[in-house]
């Protein structure tokens, strides 16, 4: 009597706090019929625009319309240095634009410590081996809960470059406010080289833009991606695991890929995406790669996380959040221990060992 009043004790509280059930592994279809959905759905935009009080303009001499200047900013290289100090961002590491601690910069927000913000490839892909068009986030350090880190939605010159001088109060009633020049690239020419990295279609400069917290916080699943980070990651924002392989959308490596290797080709593509790949220099970068097989769990991928999305959807993708260049990525088997493998620009000869796949750069281009 005595135990089975224990268990029907246990049984309410085991209940109560009963963690939801391990999801199991999602069939492709399903996880395709999400994706094709997500990508036609419109974009996100949760920042508005208007134009930059006359008060906080820069001045003719600061004008910034290019990043070559950056480095003349004697107030930037010394809120780099105060980022260092405070041991840069845990989660999201990357280039800093702006680092403000003073209490007329944090305007009006209540223990708040200062206000940052970087750049990343943590959701907007790294072209093949060039890190252009890095999305921004914003840190703000909270006096009692440390730092935290939020996507604001667009990466730079998509359409807005966010500027190192920031005069205005840059928080208040709970909106963030960024001075920005609007120096959108053209799609089809986005390929360039500093100063000048894209061939401008709109271009309107001293503008402010105004995004509100409890949006970019937003994240139904709890799974620590916020749904404006899952909508460029594709990722389902209601279900913390998208693809059922077990592992959350944010530790994921290859959210959108959940299969284990079967084949030797398979296992060569899962080792090299997980090895080769360029590394980040200490944040997390995100590759595409478009591709016809399944969708493979490519699993310990230091500093990096793939994408991997069928021709279709990476067109979708491209309509729907910009033109994006895939990883440039082949296989080519020589029976089943032997291969050669093309990847970001670099040949590799890969054998099987013992139990390992061992890659060799070849120093040569490719030539099949
Ligand atoms: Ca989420
Ligand atoms: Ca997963």
């Amino acid at each position: 009597m005595r135990s089975t009043a224990l268990l029907f004790t246990c049984f309410l509280a085991c209940t109560a706090h009963a963690k939801p059930p391990v999801a199991k592994p999602e069939g492709e279809e399903h996880l395709r019929a999400g994706i094709l959905r997500r990508l036609t759905q419109p974009r996100t935009t949760l920042c508005s625009e208007a134009s930059l009080p006359a008060e906080y303009r820069l001045d003719d001499d600061d004008r910034l319309t290019s990043q070559s200047l950056r480095p003349r900013l004697f107030d930037e290289r010394r809120d780099r240095d105060q980022a260092e100090r405070r041991g840069r961002i845990p989660d999201v590491a990357g280039s800093l634009v702006f680092m403000k601690s003073d209490r007329k910069s944090l305007g009006d927000s209540q223990g708040v410590t200062g206000v940052a913000v970087f750049k990343s490839h943590a959701v907007d892909p790294v072209l093949q081996t060039t890190r252009l068009d890095p999305g921004y986030y914003v840190t703000i350090w909270h006096f009692d809960r440390g730092p935290e880190n939020l996507y604001l939605g667009f990466a730079e010159f998509w359409p807005y470059v966010v500027l190192p001088f920031q005069k205005q109060p840059l928080l208040i009633n709970g909106e963030l406010h960024l001075a920005v020049d609007v120096l959108e690239a053209d799609p089809f020419q986005p390929l360039g080289l500093p100063p000048d990295p894209h061939r401008v279609l709109r271009k309107e400069l001293d503008r402010i833009i105004r995004c509100p917290l409890a949006k970019l916080r937003a994240d139904a699943d709890k799974d620590g991606l916020t749904d404006l980070e899952e909508e460029h990651l594709v990722t389902d924002p209601l279900r913390a695991d998208t693809d059922g392989d077990g592992l959350s959308d944010k530790e994921d490596p290859s959210p959108l890929g959940g299969v284990a290797p079967s084949t030797p080709e398979q296992e060569v593509i899962v080792k090299s995406l997980g090895e080769l790949l360029p590394q980040g220099h200490g944040e997390t970068a995100l590759f595409i790669w478009p591709s016809d097989g399944p969708r493979l769990g490519i699993k310990a991928m230091a500093g990096n996380r793939v994408l991997i999305l069928r021709p279709d959807e990476f067109e979708k993708y491209k309509s729907k959040l910009g033109p994006r260049y895939p990883v440039q990525f082949e296989v080519k088997m020589e029976g089943t221990d032997r291969a050669l493998v093309y990847l970001a620009g670099v040949e590799y000869r890969a054998e099987k060992g013992q139990n390992a796949w061992v890659f060799t750069p070849t120093g040569k281009g490719k030539i099949w």
